[in-house]
């Protein structure tokens, strides 16, 4: 699941780099930050996994310049935060250790993953990809032993540069100290982060900093309705705090000495696991929003590959095997029953035309030519290339008409051109599969004849009397003629004495026979073709086509990927902690 989060993240943030695209740039921003959120969270439910006996993780976080790292100065009772008059001092969450030593932190670095630790003289500052613990010699009666963590600000312009590190000092809070100023309490950054915590459900804190005398009251119930507005939990309790002259630091009230070692004691981590899958499900819907609408078109496609099919196959159906000019195939396994019957008289005849004549004549021609040859005079394969053409010309219509009125406008006008490069290379693999298909279906002709001829055999008197018959020599001159390359296959059609043999053949006792035979050849014809050319290569060159689209614009996350992580957000009895 974990990895099904941060992929979501990843393909997030690159569609949204992409300039001129048109998605929502503030709700995939939104979405964005709660993925980051989301991740942290689930990492945090690793680290309570795999360290129980984490110390405890506290929490400063708040507008630029509300007093962060001076709280953490104030508590700590030292200066190891830097402070600073300037907005946007602190750009890396930097942890604090209170009572507890590096060792009882080694479960950290896992935890912050890609986030590097530095010590916190080292860190570098053009990078924000990283954090510092310090280990310090304090010890503070009103902070429980842990680490302290101050955090870079939410607000100013810079703060998205370092977003992601303020949202994984969060996630790893056990408790969070939220730091406001008069000044800046009211603003919606700081209620939009809170509302997102609400679900992460940890022990919270207000410290209402840069106080003047007698405004606290009033600041206090004016934040209590802000609270409101953006949770359903309590209000928590709130340390005001008064700027100390002598010490350049707000002071922490006698009265509030406990506070923290109290919110202590409220921390529960067996919470966490349901809280997690709380989350997910809570915003799952919205993030895969997209990927759905992605998984609708993909449908979409796949019915439009599908219905065009279906028509292609009832262009060739119309065109060529019930075509009463058109339809060569079963003229063809006549021609070759006519080289099986072996007709008197033959021989002479074609003698006038090649000097040398074997018999069977089957062997005149090499079985690879002929078949080569009969496939190029073929006009079935010229009907199927221009099938295969017309179907990608409505495919194409209909996807400028989609990238027109769909809401997935994008999606569509990417799509079409991709089949607009790709159409040549279908075509190509088309016609030499079509060839294929025409050289190797002549084996079924050739049963076809082989069928034929054996019936003939069980009719003495009709073979006999074909055999007698001077048309029978010209039509199995004219299959010789054929098989030696002389004419192509669509010249059988029109040859008169083919015709009338057919005709014969169609009136005689095998007659009906006959017909069960053609009919059986075109089903088994229409069904090679649909499979071999229409569902292997048009359709699966077509359906294979949105894997090439852009992940830069596109999620391209497969109905199985997300079927997978779906199943681990649904599979209650071992929760989230297998994955
Ligand atoms: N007047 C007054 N100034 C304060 C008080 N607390 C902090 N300051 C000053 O406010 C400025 C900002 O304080 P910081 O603690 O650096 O604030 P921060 O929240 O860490 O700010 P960033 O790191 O920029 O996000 C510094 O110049 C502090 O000296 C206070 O209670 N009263
Ligand atoms: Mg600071």
């Amino acid at each position: 699941m974990l990895e099904f989060i941060q992929l979501l993240n990843q393909r997030y943030q690159t569609i949204l780099s992409q300039p001129g695209n048109e998605v929502s740039k503030i709700g995939y921003q939104q979405r964005i930050d709660q993925l980051i959120l989301a991740e942290a969270f689930m990492r945090k439910g690793r680290l309570i996994n795999s360290s129980p006996e984490q110390p405890l993780q506290m929490t400063i976080v708040g507008p630029t310049q509300a007093g962060k790292s001076s709280l953490v100065n104030v508590l700590l009772n030292s200066r190891v935060a830097g402070v600073s008059p300037l907005a946007g001092y602190t750009i890396h969450p930097q942890g604090f250790c209170h009572g507890v030593s590096f060792a009882d932190c080694s479960g950290l670095q896992r935890y912050f993953g890609r986030f590097q630790q530095f010590q916190q003289a080292h860190i570098p500052k053009d990078r924000h990809d990283c954090y510092s613990l310090t280990e310090t010699g304090a010890d503070s009666p009103h902070l429980p032993h842990g680490v302290l963590w101050d955090t870079p600000d939410f607000d100013s312009i810079d703060s998205a540069t370092y977003r992601e590190g303020v949202i994984r000092a969060i996630a790893l809070a056990d408790i969070i100290i939220l730091v406001v100023s008069k000044e800046k309490y009211a603003d919606q950054s700081v209620w939009d982060i809170m509302s997102a915590l609400e679900d992460l459900h940890q022990p919270t804190v207000i410290c209402l900093n840069k106080l003047s005398e007698g405004s606290e009251a009033l600041l206090i119930q004016s934040l209590k309705e802000k609270w409101q507005l953006a949770r359903k939990d309590d209000f928590p309790e709130v340390v005001s705090l008064y700027y100390q002259k002598q010490t350049g630091l707000p002071f922490w009230p006698e009265t509030k000495q406990t506070l923290l070692i109290h919110l202590a004691s409220k921390v529960d981590l067996k919470k966490h696991v349901r809280l997690e899958q709380d989350l997910l499900q809570k915003h799952w819907k919205t993030w895969l929003e997209p990927v759905i609408a992605e998984h609708q078109t993909l449908n979409d496609w796949d019915k439009l590959v599908d219905e065009a099919i279906k028509q292609a196959l009832v262009n060739y159906q119309r065109d060529y095997l019930n075509h009463p000019h058109h339809y060569e195939t079963f003229q063809q396994a006549l021609a070759e029953l006519l080289t099986l019957l072996e007709i008197p008289g033959l021989a002479g005849i074609l003698t006038g035309a090649r000097k040398v004549l074997t018999w069977p004549v089957r062997q005149m021609m090499k079985l690879g030519r002929k078949r080569l040859h009969i496939a190029d005079s073929s006009q079935e394969i010229v009907l199927l290339n221009q099938i295969a053409e017309h179907l990608l010309i409505q495919l194409a219509d209909r996807l400028m008409d989609n990238a027109e009125q769909d809401n997935q406008r994008q999606w569509w006008k990417e799509f079409s051109s991709l089949l607009r490069r790709q159409r040549k290379a279908i075509l190509q693999d088309f016609s030499t599969a079509a060839k294929n298909y025409h050289v190797s279906f002549q084996q079924d002709v050739e049963k076809t004849a082989q069928r034929l001829y054996h019936k003939l055999q069980e009719q003495p008197m009709v073979l006999n009397s074909l055999r007698a018959t001077r048309v029978t020599t010209d039509a199995a001159a004219i299959a010789l003629t054929l098989h030696m390359g002389g004419i192509g296959v669509h010249d059988l059609i029109f040859a008169p004495a083919m015709l009338t043999v057919t005709s014969l053949l169609t009136e005689s006792a095998i007659g009906s026979y006959m017909h069960k035979v053609e009919h059986e050849l075109k089903q088994h014809q229409h069904n090679t073709v649909k499979q071999a050319l229409f569902v292997e290569i048009i359709g699966q060159s077509l359906l294979a086509l949105p894997e090439q689209l852009s992940t830069m614009t596109h999620f391209n996350i497969s109905p199985d990927q997300l079927k997978a992580a779906e199943f681990q957000l649904t599979e209650k009895r071992h929760g989230l902690r297998l994955l």
